[in-house]
């Protein structure tokens, strides 16, 4: 293996090559290697044998429905008090009129994550997908991360199973993936310690496969965790899809450091490094080797360093998203959206094929590998 600089890493090498998955120290190796090539080319290696060349993204909205939360997440630029000139707060038909006003023909995924409002009642979030769904048939709602979920199990006195399965019948698709942070308790305790306990964040999304309901994880990364606390958050998601088999993707949050107590207690405001997102996206995709998807977020890393992170597992670019802000608000320098264009020409000039998907992931439409790497 000529490629191979750091010759602790053979064992690994032999494992990733023969389909095999990674002891948790093999994953800290991972982490540690500072032979960065061997870590694209494993990377590359388990996405290609899950892909080949296939790079999915979505004509995508993105919509928060209230910045209003009580919870008071350290890292979080976005909540807002009731009382703030900055708070918003749209009921089920200013929802679907938001929908109307930003509404592009062709889009098939509608994301919505949000506060947890103080004052909602539970008939609000399935009024509010029914409306939707009824002004929108073609849309699907991914909405409702499993901390709101644990939110609206508290407003409704109904356990976490029984909300899950009202908002489904409503006519909810599937679950993003947030609220996950970090799971490990050291990190939990500083930065969401009133948010839902990592223990309910995996049973809700275990609840939420049982019902059929496909759904996404995160983990934020790049403020006080280790290194350590990281790979924990994907092992704890790696046991989890072994038993269920329920997760689309893994998205790893790039720590936005802009007007949040977090960055400010910690006298820091230094984004993530490309080299750390890119390490981090390749460790995922290596040891976490039963999710379908490594998501590069280009919101959070910029879709310049995305389009460098289809070397290094990402098989997912999210989507066009029209209008964020949860990281804008918290620094993200990434415009507001993509084009469609733009995206399959990202892809493109990558040497991959862009694969337009909806929030299940079935194909729509495959565009043509043209380029720089094909057109040599
Ligand atoms: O849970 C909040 C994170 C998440 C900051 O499932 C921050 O397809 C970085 O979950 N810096 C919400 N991150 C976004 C989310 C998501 C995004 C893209 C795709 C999917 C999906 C889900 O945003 C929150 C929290 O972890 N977040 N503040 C910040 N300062």
């Amino acid at each position: 293996m000529k490629w191979l600089s750091d010759q602790s890493l053979r064992g690994v090498v032999d494992k990733v090559e023969a389909g095999e998955r990674l002891s948790f120290d093999e994953g800290m190796q991972l982490y540690h290697t500072r032979d960065l090539n061997a870590l694209m080319r494993l990377a590359n290696h388990t996405k290609q044998r899950l892909h080949g060349d296939k790079v999915y993204f979505v004509h995508s909205m993105r919509l928060e429905f209230t910045n209003i939360c009580y919870v008071g997440c350290t890292f979080c630029a976005f909540a807002a008090h009731k009382n703030e000139e900055r708070a918003w707060d749209y009921d089920p038909d200013e929802v679907v009129a938001q929908v109307r006003r930003r509404y592009l023909p062709g889009i098939t995924e509608l994301h919505m994550s949000s506060g947890h409002h103080p004052n909602h009642k539970w008939d609000y979030y399935p009024a509010m997908v029914r409306k939707l769904r009824e002004a929108f048939p073609e849309l699907q709602v991914k909405a409702f991360t499993a901390a709101e979920i644990e939110h609206l199990s508290k407003i409704s006195k109904k356990p976490t199973l029984d909300v899950l399965r009202e908002l489904q019948d409503a006519g909810l698709a599937a679950m993003p993936g947030g609220g996950a942070e970090i799971f490990a308790d050291r990190v939990r305790r500083q930065v969401a310690k009133n948010k839902v306990k990592a223990e309910k964040w995996l049973q809700i999304h275990r609840e939420a496969h049982s019902l059929g309901m496909r759904t996404n994880a995160t983990m934020l990364y790049g403020h006080i965790e280790t290194l350590e606390e990281r790979l924990d958050h994907m092992h704890h998601l790696r046991e989890l899809q072994a038993e269920t088999g329920g997760f689309h993707a893994f998205i790893p949050l790039a720590f936005q450091p802009m007007g949040n107590t977090l960055a400010q207690n910690l006298g820091k405001t230094e984004y993530t490094t490309g080299l750390d997102d890119l390490r981090n996206l390749a460790v995922a995709r290596i040891y976490m080797d039963n999710f379908p998807h490594i998501k590069g977020y280009w919101v959070m890393i910029g879709s310049e360093l995305t389009q460098v992170s289809l070397d290094w597992g990402v098989s997912d670019i999210d989507g066009t998203i029209q209008e964020e802000h949860i990281a804008h608000a918290a620094g993200a320098t990434s415009p507001m959206a993509l084009s469609q264009a733009g995206m399959v020409r990202m892809i493109q000039h990558a040497g991959r094929t862009p694969v337009l998907r909806d929030a299940y992931y079935n194909e729509l439409e495959t565009f043509p590998r043209t380029g720089v790497e094909a057109a040599d």
